[in-house]
C-alpha cells in the first residue's frame, strides 16, 4: 500500500474500534497446618510489598479467618502472583496455597 493510503492503526479514532476495562482480581492466601507463620509473612513482604506489620496483620487474619486478601491485580498479574507463591512454597516444602477470584 502506498503512503497516502495508510491508516492510523490501533487509536482511539478508528473506527468502530470497542476498548474494554480490565477485570480485576483478588489473589487470597488460604491457612493450613503446617506452614510457618513466619514463611507467609516472607511471601506477604516479597510477593505482596507488604510491610512487616501489614504482611503479620494478613498472615494472622488468614491463620484466624481461613482465608486472606492479600491483593488487587488485573488477570495476568495476579495468574503471575498465584505462580510465584506456589513455586515459592514448593521450594520451601510448605503446603501454603493461594487462588484468585474475580471481583
Ligand atoms: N496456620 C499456620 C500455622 O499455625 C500459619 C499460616 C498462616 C499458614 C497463613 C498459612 O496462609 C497461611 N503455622
Amino acid at each position: 500500500m502506498d503512503s497516502k493510503h495508510k491508516t492510523i492503526q490501533g487509536t482511539q479514532e478508528k473506527a468502530g474500534q470497542k476498548t474494554r476495562k480490565p477485570s480485576y482480581y483478588g489473589v487470597f492466601l488460604l491457612n493450613d497446618d503446617y506452614t510457618t507463620m513466619y514463611f507467609v509473612v516472607h511471601v506477604l513482604e516479597m510477593v505482596f510489598h507488604k510491610s512487616p506489620v501489614e504482611a503479620t496483620q494478613i498472615m494472622l487474619h488468614v491463620h484466624n479467618k481461613g482465608k486472606g486478601l492479600a491483593g488487587v491485580f488485573t488477570r495476568d498479574i495476579a495468574e503471575t502472583k498465584v505462580d510465584k507463591v506456589h513455586r515459592l512454597a514448593e521450594a520451601h516444602a510448605f503446603p501454603l496455597k493461594c487462588k484468585m477470584d474475580k471481583i
